[in-house]
């Protein structure tokens, strides 16, 4: 075994020992076909007030210029399928914010992640990103073999399905890749597309974030969700799950492992009546570590407002 594949070897065999699901590598280059699939998402504005999106381009599609001298994507994956659901009558939550943030879980694992390597490896240099820096994750996830991007324009596994979060860790470190996920296993499928109420899901796995329920509920900040979207929501109150509730490939999901995305009890039990009862304060205190923080206290009282006008 070269050097090359021993680290290579040392790579996946950490991201196990940390309890991540999946751990995938691709070489660390710029993503052509990526940055015009992105600039073309940016003109025909399907970001939406998501500024954040418009800044940092070049980094976006070219991970050198986020980390300097990178060589290899390391992506890894952590599952949160949880395994109880809320209550029917209750307020929709994404099930990805059942538990902890997974900002804060992720980004301690991926800090323990580098040490690790360093101690095995020696002097090597990277960053770990979850979700809010400038990088393509699920892109890197299809580079690396982990799975196709969904019509859903979610990142699908053959073996558990998408209910996965997605982080990256670009390092100078050089490793053998993986080949890219090469198939596409929707085939004639058209669930996702059928079922999205906001018709946000158009041709070519392109998604207009600007129709999403995800966006409307979480994103939108201090604005009114237009009026165009009142009774589409199907009462989701954070976040949205039905493109990928409806997938025929979450049937394989399973349970996480992950004892930091265990429900939070009120998020499974609290009725539609109390979560209008509920008090600033004690919002704050129930969700001091949940990503409900995101949309605020204000943002969930608008959302249950406008889900709940008849
Ligand atoms: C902005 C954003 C949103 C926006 C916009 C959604 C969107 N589709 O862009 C909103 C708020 C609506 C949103 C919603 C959700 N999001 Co979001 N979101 C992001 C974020 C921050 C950036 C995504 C992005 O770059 N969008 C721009 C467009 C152009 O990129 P894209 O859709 O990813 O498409 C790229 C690739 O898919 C690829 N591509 C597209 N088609 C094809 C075809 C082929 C053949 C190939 C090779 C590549 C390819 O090219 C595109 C450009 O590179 C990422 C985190 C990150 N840093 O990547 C999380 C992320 C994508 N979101 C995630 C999740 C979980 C969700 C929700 C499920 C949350 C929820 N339950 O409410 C929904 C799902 C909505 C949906 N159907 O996409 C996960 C996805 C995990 C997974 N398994 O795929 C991510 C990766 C966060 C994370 N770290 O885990 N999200
Ligand atoms: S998350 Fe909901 S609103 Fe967004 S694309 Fe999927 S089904 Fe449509
Ligand atoms: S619902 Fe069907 S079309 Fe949509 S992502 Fe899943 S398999 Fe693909």
């Amino acid at each position: 075994m070269n050097l090359i594949e021993s680290y290579t070897s040392i790579v996946k065999l950490t991201a196990r020992n940390l309890e991540f699901d999946f751990c995938g590598i691709a070489k660390a280059t710029k993503l052509n076909e990526d940055a015009a699939r992105l600039e073309s998402w940016l003109q025909q504005g399907f970001q939406g007030s998501m500024q954040y999106m418009e800044r940092n381009f070049d980094m976006r599609v070219d991970p050198t210029l986020l980390v300097p001298g990178a060589k290899s994507v390391i992506t890894l994956m952590l599952n949160y399928f949880p395994s109880q659901q809320q209550k029917h009558t209750a307020p929709k939550i994404s099930k990805y914010a059942y538990g902890k943030d997974y900002h804060e879980v992720i980004k301690s694992k991926l800090n323990n992640f580098l040490l690790i390597l360093q101690e095995k490896i020696g002097e090597i240099h990277g960053r770990g990103f979850v979700d809010s820096a400038p990088v393509l994750e699920r892109s890197w996830a299809q580079r690396s073999g982990l799975g196709w991007i969904g019509k859903n324009g979610n990142l699908i596994t053959k073996q558990q399905g998408s209910f996965f979060f997605i982080a990256t860790l670009i390092t100078d470190l050089e490793l053998t890749p993986d080949d890219p996920f090469a198939k596409d296993y929707c085939g004639t499928c058209t669930r996702c597309i059928d079922s999205c109420p906001t018709n946000a899901i158009l041709e070519n796995k392109i998604i207009n974030g600007s129709r999403c329920i995800s966006y409307f509920t979480i994103e939108l900040k201090e604005i009114l969700i237009p009026e165009e979207m009142q009774d589409k929501f199907q009462n989701w109150m954070f976040g949205c799950d039905i493109c990928q509730d409806v997938c025929p490939w979450n049937r394989f999901s399973k349970p996480t492992q992950e004892t930091a995305f265990t429900p939070i009890p009120q998020i499974l039990n609290l009725t539609t009546k109390e979560w209008e009862n509920i008090s600033e304060e004690s919002f704050k205190k129930i969700f001091k570590d949940s990503s409900l923080k995101r949309a605020k206290f204000k943002g969930i009282q608008r959302n249950l407002k406008f889900i709940n006008i008849r």
